[in-house]
């Protein structure tokens, strides 16, 4: 979605614009899917309403999504009894949504094949390209053949310094990716005299999904402060695979996110940005799926099938330490500590995991992080009845 991560609208900061909040752009999202969904006759009623109650559901107790999490101070979870299951999440208007795009968008309804687009590019353009929609999460949810339909739709616009990419209120035609360029966002409120500039894009992210996504006007104004690359889909392609696969990949691991103890902590609407930052990896009997001594790069969820976990020390003998199934996760111990991997993890039989990048761990994980250290303590536990020492976890090589 626009705006997320570095790089993403309102990157300015003090004395170069407006710093965007973290979680203001889910929060404005979900509010206006909120008001199209349930047609209020008072807007301001149904706002001020809407955000009380959220407020009350979950202001106390959960940070928005995308919003730095507050770990719970040491003595509150003395008190809180270990055994006691984690309490379901309050009920609130995300949790009872199934999910913005289920709602706005049912992928089973549209089953037309469509018109397969291709514009002819260079080698060169397509290796930017690709480059370019690496880091967004829409793209992550495609497999191969989606992928290369997508990126052969896709066509480059150059920009130019003041160039006007979208205009607000305009009908929305193309979704763009930025490959470069700085991008300045404007929003008019009908009561205000001037667009307001309220963040800006650079050289990252992309924009222009709303109004393909609701069919709704354009929301903002996009306008060039630099000369700059877009690659740019048209509105067609852009519902009828890169929406229609994320959608489904909500559903996908709807079930398997609900299957993980650990995750009831979170919103269903977090669970939901969960599933579209996951992918789904498959080894071999025998693979091995983390090297002991290796750098983090992410952790990983039991989809199918079980995973062995050895752990060497320094008498070079390789001892297996636990197995972990469907419903269980590993590879968040070197996340959570910033060391090396602190065992080898190999697949039993065929496994199927889902992987979650470490940025997406730290941006979406957060209100489970007490829980999981809480797991580690465990891990040294064991570490003392299986190796007879008792060495700090964060030790390990
Ligand atoms: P669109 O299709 O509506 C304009 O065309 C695009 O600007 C929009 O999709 C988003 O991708 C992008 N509010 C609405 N749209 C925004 C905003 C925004 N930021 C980026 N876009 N903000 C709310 C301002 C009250 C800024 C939130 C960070
Ligand atoms: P990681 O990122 O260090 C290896 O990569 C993963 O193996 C680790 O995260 C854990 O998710 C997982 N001690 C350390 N890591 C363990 C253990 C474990 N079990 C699973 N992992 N112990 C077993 C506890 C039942 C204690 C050591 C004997």
């Amino acid at each position: 979605m626009a705006g997320r991560g570095a790089g993403g609208a309102g990157g300015g900061g003090a004395g170069q614009g407006y710093e965007v909040p973290p979680g203001l752009q889910e929060l404005l999202i979900e509010f206006t899917v909120a008001v199209l969904v349930e047609r209020p006759s008072d807007l301001l009623a149904y706002a001020s309403e809407y955000f009380l109650r959220l407020h009350q559901e979950r202001g106390k107790a959960r940070p928005l999504p995308g919003a730095l999490h507050p770990h719970q101070d040491d003595e509150e979870e003395d008190d809180e009894d270990d055994d006691e299951p984690m309490p379901e999440p309050p009920l609130n208007r995300f949790s009872r949504r199934k999910s913005v795009f289920a709602e706005a968008y049912d992928p089973e309804e549209d089953d037309d094949e469509g018109e397969r687009i291709i514009h002819a590019k260079s080698d060169e353009q397509r290796q930017r390209l690709s480059e370019s929609v690496k880091t967004i999460f829409l793209f992550r949810s495609l497999d191969q053949d989606q992928m290369s339909e997508v990126l052969d739709a896709m066509f480059e616009r150059v920009v130019t310094d003041g160039e006007y990419v979208i205009k607000q209120g305009d009908d929305g035609d193309n979704f763009y990716v930025i490959e470069s360029g700085v991008y300045n966002i404007f929003v008019k409120g009908d009561h205000d005299p001037e667009p307001i500039p309220v963040g800006k894009y650079d050289n990252a992210g992309s924009f222009g999904e709303l109004a393909l996504m609701y069919n709704l006007p354009r929301a903002a104004t996009i306008q060039a402060v630099s000369s700059g690359s877009l690659w740019a889909m048209d509105r067609n392609t852009f519902r009828r695979i890169l929406l229609k696969s994320a959608c489904r990949k909500r559903k996908m691991y709807e079930c398997l996110l609900e299957s993980v103890p650990m995750l009831k902590t979170l919103e269903k609407y977090e669970r939901m940005n969960l599933a579209d930052a996951l992918v789904t990896k498959v080894y071999d009997d025998g693979d091995r799926i983390i090297m002991q001594g290796d750098v983090g790069d992410g952790m990983f969820f039991v989809e199918d099938g079980t995973v062995r976990v050895t752990m060497t020390k320094d008498d070079n003998q390789e001892k297996e330490i636990s197995r972990v199934t469907v419903g269980g996760y590993f590879g968040e111990l070197a996340l959570v500590t910033k060391k090396a991997r602190a065992a080898s993890v190999f697949a039993v039989g065929k496994t199927k995991v889902a992987f979650l990048d470490v940025e997406a761990f730290e941006r979406l994980l957060g209100p489970c992080m007490d829980l999981m250290k809480r797991n580690i303590e465990d891990y040294e536990n064991e570490l003392l009845r299986i190796f007879g020492s008792k060495a700090n976890i964060s030790d390990i090589r």
